[in-house]
């Protein structure tokens, strides 16, 4: 049987590829049961340094495959906060507590949690036939796995409304414009544009991405004060790395820094 998501790891990155191409990619549970693991897997696993998610297909990923939910007249509600609870939320918290850099490579639509999940990458790379769908209020629900915490802070509320309450599809190139995304690039160079980009982090100072990405995370919810004292620990911690001293002797010789990632 073909899994729903194929995990492989060459050269300091994990490729994480949604795999089902017919149903563009929408989430079981079985997809879940592979997905959070491949992240955990990516923060214990040293010769990871680096996570590119992608889709098979036409689609990057349609959210949740409506068709696992039960909605016969009379039948029980189903708990939906409860999906949430068990597998979206602790997905998204790991993705964003993974102390590495992760990027996606949007090949087609993104919609509902699959907007979702690509938004809560650090750099979002889309093919400009991509687009990015909050479908969620076209079947009466709630934008989720934290579409209405990065959605304000990425376009501004005004942007933000717009694209929760009509849920029209914003095309890639709109979503670069507006700031929703790191860059959009031609279909046929998207992948090799992500693979550069990761190959370039892979050799990076990992250690110090993984702070980086906390520092600006935290960002969002501190004050100067709070901000300018996680600086000063994060600086700390890596000022007594060896990639530190990698880095500053390489500039002293003129040489490109080897960073082991520690
Ligand atoms: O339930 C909970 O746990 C709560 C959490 C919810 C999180 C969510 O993500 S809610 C939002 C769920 N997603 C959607 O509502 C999006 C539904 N899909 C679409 O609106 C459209 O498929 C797209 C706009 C994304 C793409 O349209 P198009 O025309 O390019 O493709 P299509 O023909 O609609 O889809 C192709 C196939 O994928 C089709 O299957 P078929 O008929 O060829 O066998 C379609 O049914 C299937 N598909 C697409 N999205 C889903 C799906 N099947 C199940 N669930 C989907 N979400």
């Amino acid at each position: 049987m073909t899994e729903p998501v194929l995990v492989a790891v060459e050269a300091g990155v994990q490729r994480i590829t949604l795999n089902r191409p017919d149903k563009l990619n929408s989430f079981t549970s079985a997809m879940h049961a592979l997905l959070r693991p491949a992240f955990e897997r990516a923060r214990s696993d040293d010769a990871i340094r680096v996570v590119l998610l992608t889709g098979a297909g036409r689609g990057f990923c349609a959210g949740q495959d409506l068709s696992e939910r039960d909605i016969r007249a009379g039948g029980p509600a189903p708990d939906l906060g409860a999906t949430l609870e068990k597998l979206y939320n602790p997905l998204i918290t790991a993705m964003r507590e993974l102390p590495k850099p992760i990027v996606c490579a949007v090949n087609g639509v993104a919609a509902g949690a699959g907007a979702s999940l690509a938004l809560a990458c650090d750099i979002v790379l889309a093919a400009r036939s991509a687009s990015f769908l909050q479908a969620f209020a076209k079947i009466a629900l709630v934008p989720d796995a934290g579409s209405t915490y990065v959605l304000p802070r990425r376009v501004g509320m005004a942007r933000a409304m717009g694209l929760a309450l009509l849920a029209d599809k914003l095309p890639a190139d709109d979503a670069e414009r507006w700031g929703l995304i790191w860059k959009c690039c031609a279909d046929d160079r998207l992948m090799a544009e992500a693979d550069a980009l990761c190959a370039r982090l892979a050799e990076a100072p990992t250690r110090t991405l993984g702070l980086i990405k906390r520092a600006l995370d935290a960002s969002l919810g501190n004050t100067l004060e709070q901000q300018l004292t996680l600086e000063r620990e994060s600086q700390r911690a890596v000022g007594g790395s060896p990639d530190y001293r990698e880095g500053v002797a390489a500039f002293l010789e003129k040489r490109t820094p080897k960073f082991t990632g520690r």
